[in-house]
């Protein structure tokens, strides 16, 4: 006979990245150990008759807790992010460890884990920023944070004090592929950038809409060509991440149509916002609140990104969350007297880990656009399986942690910086009415979040180390 169980979810319908059916699902020590069509005996049940059952969010794509170069301080902590996060159905999430110039990256990765150590409310794992590209870091720094269980890394083409030049992105990529791990770009031409920004600051163009034009689809478009030439020289798979638009998702396309590993990542602003969010009320500051890099582009470039999700061009879907007060502390927020003197000085980012899954669901599944399966494709199975996290996470099968997300497909609600449990001092995406939203978050067994309340202890979150991207599992790259 069997031992009792710890937990039974009955009567929800389970859904997977390929599948949807009607089951009971068992937990014991923290897995699931059972999915049958009727179980019994354990010490909770809980009743999920008219919900769906789905593996626990991964948000393969958050910052928390960064220093930038200005000393803007970053709205979300491990703390008030990882809440957030489970807030919005979440159970794992990917920050950055981002090396600064002149520092190793194995103090850094130390430093993020003093930071997060205890604070948690979801598990987590650091992908690496390499900004640093020394022979010290590519030659043994790097490969030993791979092997132990680092194995994905962000290089950046723009950003004066990130970007990485033609010959330095091919060298971190080389190290990408004799190390097997997975590259993840910011595609966004630097020096275009900065010759946009010049002539539309020398127009007197400064206010926080000349962003989306000074970051230029075919700066994207250009980049995005150039890093997927890069990855084809170096024989490497590449992962293009927070792509906005038709441009550069065609670049994505004629590659994987050749057969190269290309992968490709958006985000909730590329589906929901457009360029002229950034306007703000009269081309006033407030388009502040919209300011993050790419930009949201334009309807078609919103039409184009759904087709790329429901035929497979984007693997994954992040919140890119990467939060920046606006009325921050000591002028540390958005709106402060230096970024009123030119968007170039608005923080690039917006938060979004908690409203990720609910937009995503509302505007795809709800409305027609994406089926059941493919949203948990997108938002769970595909980034576990490409940062190395299946099938221990990503996946409703015997054996995998149990984090699971009981999602109500019928709950309405509408979208208010005052129920979501982030930092910040706003959301972008303020008044969205939303069809479906998460009732529990089960993290390992344990539920951390009910009906929108914490009920978890600081600190349920760990940190888990990843294997090799599903990307490099086969033999050769591109
Ligand atoms: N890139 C990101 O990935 N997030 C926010 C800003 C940026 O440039
Ligand atoms: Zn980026
Ligand atoms: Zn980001």
């Amino acid at each position: 006979m069997r031992e009792r169980l710890d937990l039974i979810i009955r009567g929800g319908t389970l859904v997977t990245a390929s599948d949807r059916y009607r089951a009971d699902l068992g937990v014991k020590d923290g897995r699931i150990v059972e999915i049958a069509a009727a179980l019994s005996d354990a010490d909770e049940v809980i009743d999920a008759t008219g919900l769906l059952v789905l593996p626990g969010g991964i948000d393969a794509h958050v910052h928390l807790a960064q220093p930038t170069s200005d000393g803007t301080v970053m709205a979300d902590d491990f703390e008030t992010g990882t809440r957030s996060a489970a807030a919005g159905g979440n159970t794992t999430v990917l920050p950055f460890a981002m090396q600064q110039k002149g520092s190793s990256l194995r103090d850094c990765v130390q430093d993020y884990h003093s930071k997060a150590e205890g604070q948690c409310y979801t598990d987590i794992s650091f992908h690496l920023v390499i900004s640093d590209p020394t022979p010290q870091v590519l030659g043994q720094e790097l490969p030993a944070l791979v092997r132990d269980g680092y194995t994905s890394f962000k290089v950046f083409m723009t950003y004066d004090d990130l970007v990485l030049n033609d010959a330095e992105l091919l060298e971190v990529f080389d190290v990408a592929r004799r190390e097997r791990a997975l590259v993840m770009v910011h595609a966004e031409g630097h020096d275009a950038i900065k010759y946009m920004t010049q002539r539309l600051e020398d127009e007197g163009k400064t206010a926080p809409y000349y962003h989306a034009e000074a970051h230029h689809q075919a700066a994207e478009r250009e980049a995005t060509h150039r890093a997927i030439s890069h990855a084809q020289m170096t024989d490497v798979p590449v992962m293009i991440v927070h792509v906005s638009g038709r441009d550069p998702m065609e670049q994505i396309q004629w590659a994987q149509r050749r057969g190269m590993k290309v992968h490709a990542e958006t985000c909730p602003q590329y589906i929901v916002l457009t360029r002229d969010d950034l306007k703000g009320l009269n081309m006033d500051f407030e388009g502040a609140k919209y300011v993050c890099s790419p930009p949201p582009r334009d309807s078609d470039s919103q039409a184009a990104i759904w087709e790329g999700l429901r035929d497979g061009t984007f693997d994954v879907f992040s919140s890119d969350h990467c939060p920046f007060y606006f009325d921050g502390p000591e002028n540390t927020g958005k709106d402060n007297p230096k970024a009123r003197t030119s968007f170039k000085w608005v923080p690039n980012g917006i938060p979004g880990v908690e409203t990720r899954l609910p937009i995503l669901f509302s505007e795809g599944v709800s409305k027609g656009r994406i089926s059941l399966e493919r949203f948990v494709a997108l938002t769970s199975t595909n980034p576990a399986k490409l940062y190395g996290l299946y099938p221990q996470k990503g996946a409703l099968v015997i054996g995998a942690d149990a984090d699971i997300t009981l999602w109500d497909p019928t709950k309405t609600a509408v979208i208010s910086q005052d129920k979501l449990h982030h930092g910040c001092d706003y959301t972008p995406y303020e008044g969205m009415r939303i069809t479906g939203w998460p009732t529990r978050t089960i993290l390992r067994g344990e539920t951390i979040v009910l009906n929108g309340g914490i009920v978890a202890k600081m600190g349920v979150g760990t940190y888990q180390t990843r294997g090799t991207s599903a990307a490099l599992d086969t033999l050769g790259g591109n």
